[in-house]
């Protein structure tokens, strides 16, 4: 069976000191450039979004950072500007290995989000992974990276309903952990069929 390691948005915005800053973040590196001996194949994701992405708060009229807003796609929580293309803030952790695979950018759609590293926010529109990974007939998964709670958790939910086998190495994830996103997170991933370690 042919497995892969999926690391999910290990970027300097989402590391202490970034915009959208994710506590103990950085902590996490030495053990997934660890872990990347054991896999066949190697997969990084880079949230990358453009100036103005309609995800930023500051993209709306009278609207704070981590307020919540209703997209055509359905509820969106408005962040920082954050991993901006091309900026210091979307390039990866500088100790992470990069000597992965491939790497899958999201978020690049002006108007639609993109937490899960198999479609955007409207849960229709492809990134193209599912199909990588059945041409390389892939069928076991784990997930480590950033945020545990929005792109970790997406990933894996969608994962499990492609059909992946799925496993989320919570020792190498952190949390934004916000307005109960972390337990609510936990228990959508547990009822999806993925495994929590
Ligand atoms: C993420 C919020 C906005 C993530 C990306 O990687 O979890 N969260 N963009
Ligand atoms: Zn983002």
């Amino acid at each position: 069976m042919t497995n892969a390691l999926i690391v999910i948005d290990v970027q300097n915005d989402f590391c202490p000191g970034g915009a959208l800053a994710v506590p103990e973040a950085d902590e996490i590196v030495p053990g997934i450039n660890a872990l990347m001996e054991a896999f066949d194949a190697v997969i990084l994701t880079q949230d990358w979004h453009p100036a103005g992405h309609s995800s930023f708060a500051s993209s709306h009229q009278g609207v704070d950072p981590m307020s919540v807003i209703d997209m055509p796609y359905g509820p969106q929580v408005l962040w920082p500007d954050h991993c901006i293309q091309l900026t210091d803030g979307a390039a990866f952790h500088r100790d992470l290995r990069m000597d992965g695979d491939l790497i899958i950018r999201k978020g690049f759609n002006p108007a639609i989000d993109s937490y899960s590293a198999f479609f955007e926010n409207d849960h229709v529109t492809p990134t193209g992974l599912d199909g990588y990974l059945r041409a390389r007939q892939i069928k076991t998964l784990t997930f480590v990276g950033l945020a545990l709670d929005f792109c970790v958790h997406y990933s894996a939910v969608d994962a499990a309903k492609l059909g992946f086998e799925v496993t989320v190495r919570q020792d190498l994830c952190r949390a934004i952990d916000f307005d109960g996103s972390l337990v609510g997170a936990q228990s959508a991933m547990q009822n999806a069929g993925v495994k929590l370690i």
